[in-house]
């Protein structure tokens, strides 16, 4: 036996939803038959009016249409929310675990369905209807998940953002969807320390005069300025609303959510997902994949701010009824056992996080995962990037004592819900592949001229087709849409990524190959980090790359041209940091700064940011193809000063 391969584990493949023969016989039907199969995982969901038609999509490079369901009519909240309460009201729907030890809230589902009800309720008296924009900026509490239900169960469309981004980053978000209503809170706390929700969100309404409406959740407690003609007390808000709000019905192809994301190109893309198709793929993949089973407990460590938690943390598993773990803090705080001790005590069944967190957890040796008794664990996930076999292994292991299967599950903001993974009871593992397509989707890996790359090969990454959970556009920007993921290579949504596939057809993810970095799974784009660099009196010019980094998988590394006459200095070097720190957030802040009396570019110009990567990962020797460089002398003098340092 392949010591690199995992067999499935026998007796969770015996009660699994599916084994391999179901996958081969299921994937084969999905194929073959996409509008039966489809039709039949639908039922997953209540439809007000069932619809008739399944799929209309095409890829073509005159017409790219994509539809599912489309004259189907339901409404997400009720499907998530009043369907299980009925059946199981006193049963927790969340369980929340605060950043502060000890501090906890259980949620039952007819205690979320009053409250969305009651949001729901005051949204409308806000004056929010069908299809409005609402964003929503809070830190990881059960008002986040309340927020999203309440606009589905109006049919308005929410914008969250991650409550780590900045004011300014905020400002450009709800200026792109043009939300005339903000949900937030007075104050985060992630490992102890308060974060300025309120304040930040003050100054980013200060350019946006639109927004009539903020409600403020209180978090902390702590002073916040009220603005008494703008500003509204969520908890007052809600005592003087009605209990009961009638789900309204939508269409499957009408908006549910818009969510960021980073591009290569300057401004972040809002993607776009509808009803029907999301929350079928949302919820027929989250059954699948996690083999979920009624009475799971599922804990997904994402923030609310990212597409992983409207996923996998809301959306997917609510609509299948199950309890859901919602932890507001970080793992290493106050020390590095919080997430075990988290499913110690809730009795944690499927387990979701990123290789990141499992990296830097694993630096603190096995001591802290030893004391819990994590013995309720079944089945555990990966996402966001590509996991290393030794945080593979160790994940396994440690964490799950060598009995609970991982799946690597691949997809991005722009597809919605899972695209590769294995399926926990029907596919041996192979640390670091994400296995298989899911059902349905149908994977290709191309060459840069467009030819499909047969068997075991490199390319691309690339889908023939569409699938339910689809972002239907950018907002307000479909150019850029069909520009970013139909044009490069005509008939195919093309996703940014390399792949490998093996010679038993196990995919291998490689990483990003457009300007996109991914630093602790999160994606940033490095035009937007060098726009903010840029934006100092005293720089130049601002080249932005990714580096490996052992923790967050890829470090930013930043190279930057002073002014003439500018000195060089290790201030400067906070200033900039502050600067992107504004600008963006802390996530984006460099972990490296250095000065460059020139940037290497081709002969238009463009900065050849490919040669700089290669000498931030400390490879000064080779620079690849340099025929395009128009100025060697530039790169070998950065080299000079690089060689010097290190
Ligand atoms: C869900 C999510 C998407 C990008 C994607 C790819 C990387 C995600 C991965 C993975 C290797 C996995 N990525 N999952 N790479 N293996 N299992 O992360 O969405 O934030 O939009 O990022 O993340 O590069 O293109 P998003």
């Amino acid at each position: 036996m392949n010591p690199h391969v995992f067999p499935i584990p026998t007796d969770l493949a015996s009660k699994a939803h599916v084994d391999a023969r179901g996958y081969e016989e299921m994937y084969r039907r999905s194929i073959d038959d996409p509008e039966g199969f489809w039709r039949e995982q639908a039922q997953i969901l209540d439809w007000s009016r069932p619809f008739t038609q399944v799929k209309n999509t095409r890829y073509s490079p005159e017409d790219v249409t994509i539809e599912w369901f489309a004259d189907g009519r339901l409404n997400a909240s009720y499907n998530c929310l009043d369907r299980h309460a009925a059946q199981k009201g006193s049963e927790p729907a969340i369980l929340w675990a605060g950043d502060t030890p000890g501090d906890q809230r259980r949620v039952t589902w007819s205690d979320l369905r009053q409250e969305v009800s009651r949001l729901a309720n005051t949204l409308t008296k806000l004056g929010v209807k069908k299809g409005d924009f609402v964003s929503v900026y809070l830190p990881v509490i059960p008002e986040a998940i309340a927020a999203m239900l309440a606009c589905a169960r109006i049919g308005a469309v929410h914008s969250v953002v991650f409550s780590g981004f900045s004011a300014e980053a905020l400002a450009g978000r709800i200026k792109d969807c043009r939300s005339r209503v903000l949900i937030t809170a007075d104050e985060g706390l992630r490992a102890g320390k308060y974060v300025p929700l309120k304040k930040n969100a003050d100054a980013a309404l200060e350019s946006l005069p639109f927004v009539e409406h903020v409600l403020v959740v209180r978090r902390t407690s702590r002073d916040v300025p009220m603005n008494p003609e703008r500003d509204l007390w969520y908890d007052g808000a809600l005592a003087q609303a009605p209990a009961d709000c009638p789900p309204v019905e939508v269409g499957a192809e009408d908006p549910l959510f818009v969510l960021y994301t980073s591009g290569s190109t300057g401004k972040p893309k809002g993607m776009l997902h509808t009803t029907g198709g999301y929350l079928v793929h949302a919820a027929a993949s989250f059954r699948a994949m996690f083999d979920y089973h009624p009475g799971d407990i599922h804990f997904c460590t994402a923030d609310v701010g990212w597409v992983t938690a409207h996923t996998y943390l809301i959306y997917g598993p609510l609509a299948n009824g199950a309890t859901v773990v919602l932890f507001e803090g970080v793992p290493t705080w106050p020390d590095a056992s919080r997430w075990w001790q988290i499913i110690e005590a809730y009795r944690v069944n499927i387990f979701y996080t990123a290789p990141t967190a499992i990296r830097s957890l694993m630096r603190e040796g096995e001591a802290p995962v030893r004391k819990h008794d994590l013995s309720s664990l079944r089945v555990l996930g990966s996402v966001g990037e590509p996991i290393n076999p030794e945080a593979w292994l160790w994940y396994h292991e440690v964490v799950g004592g060598g009995r609970c299967p991982i799946t690597d599950t691949y997809w991005q903001t722009e597809t919605g819900a899972v695209l590769l993974c294995p399926l926990p009871g029907a596919m041996a593992l192979k640390p670091g592949s994400a296995a298989k397509p899911f059902f349905g989707v149908r994977p290709a890996l191309l060459n840069s001229d467009g030819s499909a790359v047969e068997g075991e090969g490199a390319g691309n990454l690339c889908f023939a087709d569409s699938w339910p959970g689809q972002a239907r556009t950018i907002l307000g920007d479909r150019e850029r849409f069909l520009k970013t993921y139909f044009s490069t290579f005509p008939g195919y949504y093309f996703t940014g990524d390399g792949a490998r596939r093996d010679a038993d057809g196990y995919y291998w993810i490689t990483g990003r190959l457009d300007d996109v970095i991914n630093v602790s799974g999160h994606r940033l784009g490095t035009v937007e980090i060098e726009a903010a660099l840029a934006s100092h009196s005293s720089v130049a010019e601002a080249a932005v790359v990714g580096f490996p980094h052992e923790i967050k998988g890829q470090g930013i590394f930043a190279f930057v041209t002073l002014k003439e006459g500018i000195t060089e200095s290790d201030e400067l070097r906070r200033e900039l940091l502050q600067l992107v720190r504004t600008r963006i957030g802390p996530i984006a802040m460099p972990d490296r700064i250095e000065w460059a009396p020139q940037l290497p570019k081709n002969r238009s110009g463009k900065i050849l940011r490919r040669i700089l990567t290669r000498i931030a990962a400390g490879d000064f020797e080779s620079h690849g193809d340099t025929s395009t460089v128009a100025d060697l002398s530039v790169v070998e003098d950065i080299v000079r000063r690089f060689q010097k340092q290190n």
